[in-house]
């Protein structure tokens, strides 16, 4: 795996333009979702499971009935925000839509 560096502030802020709901704390982007029940939830988990597989970025993340909060962070940068962060938000959006 090649070095990745973080996102530079401007960056990240940047990005969170185009990411409705997604924020920047403690060096992850964090976003809630809530599902009308559990299933919907856990769903939706299993679709954005797959697109970590398929780009080998894994969120942090946990589930409690039907909410999802998930936290993005690439530690292969030192826990920091980079580039694989904000297209796995992006990705995540794109499982909401479908
Ligand atoms: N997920 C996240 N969130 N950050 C990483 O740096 C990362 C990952 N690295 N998933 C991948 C796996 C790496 O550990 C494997 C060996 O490719």
């Amino acid at each position: 795996m090649p070095e990745i560096q973080p996102l530079s502030e401007a960056h990240v802020e940047q990005a969170l333009q185009s990411l409705p709901g997604w924020v920047w704390t403690k060096d992850m982007l964090y976003k809630s979702f809530t599902f009308s029940d559990f299933v919907a939830a856990f769903s939706f988990m299993t679709k954005v499971a797959l697109q970590a597989e398929k780009r080998d970025h894994h969120p942090n993340w946990s589930n409690v009935f039907n909410r999802v909060e998930i936290y993005l962070t690439t530690h292969d940068a030192g826990n920091k925000v980079t580039v694989r962060d904000t297209a796995m938000a992006r990705a995540i959006e794109d499982v909401v839509k479908l």
